[in-house]
């Protein structure tokens, strides 16, 4: 199936958004592989257009593709290679972020990052190659300008152009063949699977044509043969539009974005919390939702944004990332981010040639030079373990709310506390069979008793988490 990722039954995978190559792979060997993650989501590794005229080279550059050349700002062919060969070799596996329902905006021409060149105008990208027959014909797209301006029209959604973005005809032959072409490059890398780009604007019998052509996993690269690829699809559904995340099911996992709302409103007001997965939301199934607090569009107002939970108030993150890994609904991404301020164009932090920085690691394994790392915070990575070691129960129980602690089991695996104000100290039931544990944020030593309660102390306001689970220690 495509529902789940080749990942030993890990849970997690972090986007390290706008990453170089090069600080992928030490971040698999020096971090990830220990940490347990499942895998890390790249930023588009594709040739893409370059803009320096009127922003200097934005961030959202790379959803303009010029071609399938492995050539980014993130770095070159060879270091995309050695990249997946490192991490898959400490078992972390690479998710490719993969922009194939369009090609650049309307306008752009010149070279990209590979230096091929194109013309958008002339639906000309001879670098695939594309032209003006792959695109999808105006008469088909039913807006009057020819861009996307209806959501409530399916048609328009995945006829018209996004944002002005040079839209493929999906349906062809020809562009199913290529995109599978590039799909199945990758995975012979050894690449593990996808998030398919505004998936939302494709019809997903085209998608689904693209991913049948696609090879298996590589076994060279410790995937048991015959083991397909795995596929997360964007799709804003928030009951809204035309388009549902319902209409994906069967070809992977698809983004819930009502979940980010809800988790945003829940740690508001934590009474909320129990309600995340709300069925009556048409929120997807638990085995097709794929989960996160916050993404790249979101966290700075693009893709419509508005409730959203971002770094930029760590101790309310902190909270909602936790809790999100703690619970048992979805797939789970953790974001990883680079500092901005207003200014929700800019790129990731570069040299003076806007060349992207490397990423530095402090004596507290934490990052600088302008990288968040979200995921190093220890209330948000060591709560991968947690999952990880709770994964074979897909529910919760003893969940207990009063508006400020909230605490829940999961089967008898783990115990997760969190507190949104001050400190905890107070007596749970656990559901845990008796025994001694280690609080693996604190480290503090904890006893479970043998009526299954015990007695959680949360100290620190800075990480004001509490987790044990059987098997873990901090
Ligand atoms: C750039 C410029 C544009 C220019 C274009 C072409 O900014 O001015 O026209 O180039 O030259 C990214 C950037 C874009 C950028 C683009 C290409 O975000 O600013 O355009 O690269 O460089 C829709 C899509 C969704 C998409 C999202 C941004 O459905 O697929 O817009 N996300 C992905 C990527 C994103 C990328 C692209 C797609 C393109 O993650 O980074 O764009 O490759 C509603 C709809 C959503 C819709 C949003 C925003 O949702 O339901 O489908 O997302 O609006 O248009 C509330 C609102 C509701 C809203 C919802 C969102 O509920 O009521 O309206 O929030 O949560």
């Amino acid at each position: 199936g495509y529902e789940t990722p080749a990942c030993n039954g890990k849970t997690v995978i972090v986007h390290l958004f706008e990453w170089r190559w090069t600080d992928v792979a030490l971040e698999c060997e020096r971090f990830l592989a220990g940490a347990g993650y499942c895998g890390v989501q790249l930023s588009p590794p594709n040739e893409h257009v370059v803009i320096t005229e009127e922003y200097p080279y934005p961030w959202w550059q790379r959803y303009q593709p010029v071609s399938y050349k492995l050539e980014s700002r993130s770095g070159n062919e060879e270091e995309f290679v050695d990249m997946v060969h490192r991490c898959n070799a400490v078992g972390v596996r690479i998710f490719v972020d993969a922009v194939v329902n369009h090609m650049a905006g309307l306008g752009r021409q010149g070279v990209g990052s590979a230096g091929t060149s194109f013309n958008s105008d002339n639906l000309d990208f001879p670098g695939v190659p594309y032209t003006p027959e792959d695109f999808t014909p105006r008469e088909m797209c039913p807006s009057g300008s020819g861009s996307v301006d209806n959501y409530g029209d399916p048609y328009n959604v995945r006829n018209c152009y996004l944002v002005g973005l040079t839209d493929l005809y999906g349906a062809t032959d020809h562009v199913q063949q290529s995109v599978a072409a590039y799909f199945s490059k990758l995975v012979d890398i050894g690449v593990a699977g996808f998030r398919i780009d505004a998936a939302k604007h494709m019809w997903p019998e085209d998608l689904q044509a693209m991913m049948d052509l696609t090879n298996d996993l590589n076994s060279d690269q410790g995937f048991p043969a015959g083991t397909r690829p795995f596929f997360y699809h964007e799709v804003i559904d928030r009951n809204d539009g035309a388009v549902t995340v319902q209409e994906y099911y069967g070809m992977g996992r698809i983004t819930e974005f009502r979940y980010s709302q809800k988790i945003a409103w829940g740690i508001q007001d934590p009474s909320q919390l129990e309600g995340v997965y709300d069925p009556g939301w048409f929120m997807a199934d638990p085995d097709k939702a794929f989960v996160f607090v916050d993404n790249h569009d979101n966290q700075r107002g693009h893709g419509g944004a508005g409730d959203t939970l971002t770094h930029k108030w760590p101790h309310d993150y902190r909270l909602g990332v936790a809790f999100t890994l703690a619970q048992p609904y979805g797939y789970t991404r953790v974001m990883s981010s680079y500092y901005f301020d207003d200014d929700t164009d800019a790129g990731p932090p570069h040299n003076s040639d806007y060349s992207t920085s490397n990423v530095i690691i402090n004596g507290e394994n934490q990052c600088e030079g302008g990288w968040v790392c979200e995921h190093r915070w220890p209330s948000i990575f060591k709560m991968v373990r947690f999952r990880n070691a709770v994964s074979s129960t897909g529910w919760w129980e003893n969940y207990y709310c009063d508006g400020n602690a909230v605490a829940f089991s999961r089967g008898d695996k783990g115990f997760f506390a969190m507190v949104k104000y001050g400190t905890l100290s107070q007596t749970f039931q656990s559901g845990m069979p008796a025994g001694t544990y280690e609080d693996i944020i604190s480290c503090q030593s904890v006893t479970v008793k043998g009526d299954g309660t015990v007695q959680v102390s949360i100290t620190n306001e800075e990480e004001p988490v509490f987790a044990i689970c059987q098997g873990c220690d901090c």
